[in-house]
């Protein structure tokens, strides 16, 4: 596959976006005072006639009153992707807002059956291998998913992903919905936050993602080969640069304390981690002794600076530069590299207000939100502000467990308490005037309950510059009662508030399957997904019938192969028991959504072929015997006689 984009490939979303454009018309009457000029172009072309009674009942009411835009109906597209990270089925899942529908899953670090990811060759190459050929890892842990950006917003190039168990991040194209690479971050476990950064610090032609930044929670030996066994004070976190396109690992930071959530700034001059350990502790009494703990922030010009001019240090095999981010070696403001802003009590998330003025910590264990000045930041790392904590704008209490916070884009976050199972929305200038001693400064709008304990927020374009404060999503972390019984294991609970209004409004609630986490909501003008692939962008692919066949070279034999419906173009191929066995198997079909499948009884062998797309699976035919293979993806009314058999002679 060729790794650019926006070419002139088969892309068939223009049809079934006519279906969704009258739903889209029918919401742009109803909330004709808070569309945003890309939703009103088109108003005029409206010829809908199932548009109008909703558009003409709607047309004198306040904008608040648009809650059934959740119900989406049969036949018509979500205006908005929703792109949630799996949890420990290691995936990242697309879902389809307002209505929650969930689209796909696009497996990232463990095995998929369904597309064959860790069964065929191309993808066990992005996931890595032991040298006997099996996944180095079978198990993931995804937490947070960010898009790339260009001037603020999304560009639709890639999507990011981090996995937890095993310190990876997973790149994903979202022209084809696939994960293309994966990287083991050294020197580092417990990798948690990610975010790409939205401009370069130095260059301001560079206006889109080149870094993605990434954050550690776990302290460990440096290396970690053996040395300092017990020694735990010589444990330690980092913070890690990958290169956007290479998904090289372009530099790390060693810290004090240890990294959680991460944000970065809109010029590209910040980005910071929550730290709820800056005890460096290695028990959670030790991570809740102190009263208060940090957000870090992070000069990356200055850290790129550094790496220039050689000053750094490597770390056992590793051959990334990792450069001193402690305290002990950044006091002087004027060449620090980093900044430890205090933050009370282990707080959880930061995010990056849509006006790019502010980062906002929650507390966690503490009732507050912390709201940091990023300019403020900037001119203590230029001797301008003589205390860093001073760059404290706000800490108000919001109420019990305060861990992640959204933005409307009219000046209103939204933070999710834990303890209270509740949603707050408050005014963040209120916020500040209050803290700076204007007790009339009510800054809290409104509170809803939600069902219950609620993790991760966030709303429609909420962490770009154009968040439109139309959605809210909440992800809770229990369902107790909402939904049927289905044994110990309970379903959670993820809710869409309609935030268009003074008040919150819940619409709608559906089970996820545990355990998401972070995700992200953008209008979906912003992807232009390709929907057949382009045979030539695989070296490998069997490009006609006449192709077909076996080639033997030793006890290697490679079996070439094509699908077109309802049938394999081998109907049989031969093979002799201790052949390593290639299959190469290309989908001839042209059409969208003429998908094939290919299994083997018994050689655990499952994956799919897409119209034009080629994949192949290398085994041992370790059993003399007939084996059928047979497509697994309905395709055709002959779809059950679509098969082909391996025999294996003894
Ligand atoms: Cu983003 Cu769930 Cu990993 Cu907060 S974490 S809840
Ligand atoms: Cu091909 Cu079913
Ligand atoms: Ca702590």
């Amino acid at each position: 596959m060729k790794n650019e984009h926006g070419t002139e490939q088969h892309d068939a979303q223009d049809a079934p976006q006519d279906i969704g454009r009258r739903k889209f018309l029918n919401q742009t009457a109803a909330i004709a005072g808070l569309a945003g000029a890309g939703l009103t172009v088109g108003l005029t072309g409206c010829k809908d006639e199932s548009a109008k009674p909703a558009a003409a009942s709607a047309a004198g009411k306040p904008a608040e009153s648009h809650a059934s835009d959740a119900h989406i109906k049969p036949g018509e597209l979500d205006t908005y992707y929703g792109f949630w990270s799996g949890g420990h089925t290691g995936d990242l899942r697309v879902l389809g807002l307002p209505s929650g529908r969930e689209l796909h899953r696009i497996p990232c670090f463990v095995p998929d059956a369904l597309v064959g990811w860790g069964i065929t060759n191309e993808s066990k190459a992005i996931m890595g291998t032991k040298p006997n050929g099996d996944l180095q890892f079978t198990v993931g842990d995804t937490h947070h998913v960010h898009c790339s950006y260009k001037d603020g917003n999304y560009d639709g190039r890639y999507a990011w992903i981090n996995d937890k168990i095993n310190s990876r991040i997973a790149r994903i194209r979202l022209d084809y919905f696939v994960c293309d690479k994966i990287t083991l971050l050294p020197n580092v476990q417990g990798f948690h936050g990610i975010f790409p950064d939205k401009a370069d610090p130095v260059d301001p032609s560079i206006n889109y993602t080149t870094r993605v930044f990434c954050g550690s929670e776990f302290h460990a030996p440096l290396p970690n080969d053996g040395r300092d066994i017990g020694n735990d004070g010589a444990h330690r976190a980092m913070f890690t640069c990958v290169d956007a396109e290479t998904m090289d690992v372009r530099w790390q930071v060693v810290i004090d304390g240890n990294c959680d959530l991460c944000a970065t700034s809109y010029d590209g001059k910040l980005a910071a981690c929550n730290q709820y350990n800056t005890e460096n502790g290695q028990r959670f009494e030790m991570m809740m002794s102190a009263e208060r703990d940090a957000c870090i922030f992070f000069n990356i010009a200055r850290i790129e600076q550094a790496v220039k001019d050689g000053k750094f240090k490597t770390y056992g095999d590793s051959k990334v530069p990792v450069v001193d981010g402690t305290k002990a070696a950044n006091s002087d403001p004027k060449t620090a590299l980093t900044a430890y802003v205090s933050v009370p009590k282990n707080p959880h998330g930061v995010n990056a207000s849509p006006d790019g003025k502010y980062f906002i910590c929650a507390g966690k264990l503490s009732p507050t939100a912390t709201v940091i000045e990023l300019a403020k930041v900037l001119d203590w790392f230029e001797g301008k502000l003589p205390e860093l904590d001073k760059a404290i704008v706000a800490e108000v209490e919001l109420g019990l467990g305060p861990l992640h916070t959204a933005f409307d884009g009219r000046g209103n976050a939204y933070t999710t308490l834990f303890l209270d199972s509740q949603v707050v929305k408050w005014n963040v200038e209120k916020s500040i005037q209050f803290y700076a001693g204007d007790t009339n400064a009510k800054y809290v709008v409104d509170r809803l309950d939600v069902q219950y304990q609620p993790g991760h927020i966030n709303a429609s374009q909420s962490e770009t510059r154009f968040a439109d404060g139309k959605w809210l999503a909440v992800g809770c972390k229990f369902s107790k009662d909402r939904f049927l019984p289905v044994g110990p294991l309970h379903a959670e609970n993820e809710q869409l508030i309609d935030i268009s209004g003074e008040k919150m409004k819940l619409v709608h609630e559906h089970p996820v399957r545990p355990e998401p986490h972070d995700f992200v909501i953008f209008k979906r003008e912003l992807l232009r997904p390709k929907q057949t692939y382009n045979i030539d962008d695989f070296p490998n692919a069997v490009k006609a019938f006449d192709q077909s066949g076996v080639v033997r070279d030793g006890n290697k034999v490679t079996v070439k192969m094509v699908s077109q419906a309802p049938m394999f173009s081998l109907r049989d191929f031969t093979v002799k028991v201790g052949d390593e066995v290639t299959i190469i198997l290309t989908n001839l079909d042209t059409i969208e959504d003429l998908t094939h499948g290919f299994a083997i009884h018994h050689h655990n062998i499952n994956f799919i072929v897409n119209p034009q797309e080629t994949k192949s699976v290398t085994f041992k035919a370790e059993k003399p015997g007939v084996f059928w293979c047979y497509c697994t993806h309905f395709c055709h009314a002959l779809h059950l006689e679509m098969r082909s058999r391996m025999i294996v002679e003894a």
